[in-house]
């Protein structure tokens, strides 16, 4: 999740979790979760429910991940609208709407068998991109690199909103100019993911997972830190 500045203190006065400072970390795994896959690189469809607004955006951010030696995104059909987002089964729908002022510019959620991630939504809100202070192609750069980043298995480098700007999409700033895509760390940690291969596939049409969890996408799933959308 891409949090509105002003939503960061709420959002962190909600949260729990004491335990695992959210600090630059050498790891930003997200709880280890990963798409299932027995070789790489895997191609992961984004279903493109965007309209002409994040279109070009969404292009970028495919390219971007795609960029890493563990997997390529292929932008496809989209298989729902821009405000419903229903997921799909092994693969990732992008959607743009404005879902109103939730504290949050775009939010990822992912549905997980064990560990193992079955399908994503990323959700672009236009209540806030529509307003000038965020309708800038660096804010919707690092926001839709952000959240399909979260669908890949990635959590924030780091959550401080005032420090040094790391140069990743994976980092909060007030300033999004040195923060639209991913930078090398990111790959490394995507590389260590990826590092294992699975005896099943959940990329793509695959097979009808037993029982899964969906994660993230309530108010209470992303305040709460422990199992919190991103
Ligand atoms: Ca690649
Ligand atoms: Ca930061
Ligand atoms: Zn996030
Ligand atoms: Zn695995």
């Amino acid at each position: 999740m891409y949090k509105k500045v002003l939503a960061t203190v709420a959002v962190a006065a909600l949260s729990t979790l004491g335990l695992s400072a959210p600090t630059a970390d050498a790891s930003h795994s997200w709880n280890n979760y990963h798409w299932a896959r027995t070789s790489n690189p895997f191609n992961l469809k984004l279903g493109d429910n965007v309209d002409s607004r994040w279109d070009s955006y969404l292009g970028t951010t495919s390219a971007d991940w795609s960029a890493s030696t563990v997997l390529d995104t292929t932008i496809v059909a989209g298989s729902t609208t821009g405000r419903k987002c229903a997921a799909t089964l092994g693969r990732v729908e992008v959607c743009n709407a404005a879902y109103g002022q939730r504290g949050w510019l775009g939010i990822a959620s992912i549905n997980i068998s064990g560990s193992h991630i079955t399908q994503g939504t990323v959700k672009l809100n236009d209540t806030y991109f529509d307003t000038a202070k965020y309708n800038t192609p660096a804010w919707r750069n690092v926001v839709s690199c952000q959240e399909v980043g979260h669908t890949l298995g990635l959590d924030h480098q780091d959550e401080d909103f005032n420090n040094a700007d790391l140069g990743t999409c994976m980092d909060y700033s007030n300033n999004p100019e040195p923060n639209q895509h991913p930078n090398t760390h990111d790959y490394q940690m995507l590389e260590s993911i990826y590092s294992h291969t699975d005896s099943t596939s959940t990329v793509g049409a695959a097979a009808p997972t037993s029982s899964t969890t969906r994660v993230g996408n309530t108010p209470k799933a992303w305040g709460h830190r422990v199992d919190g959308s991103r």
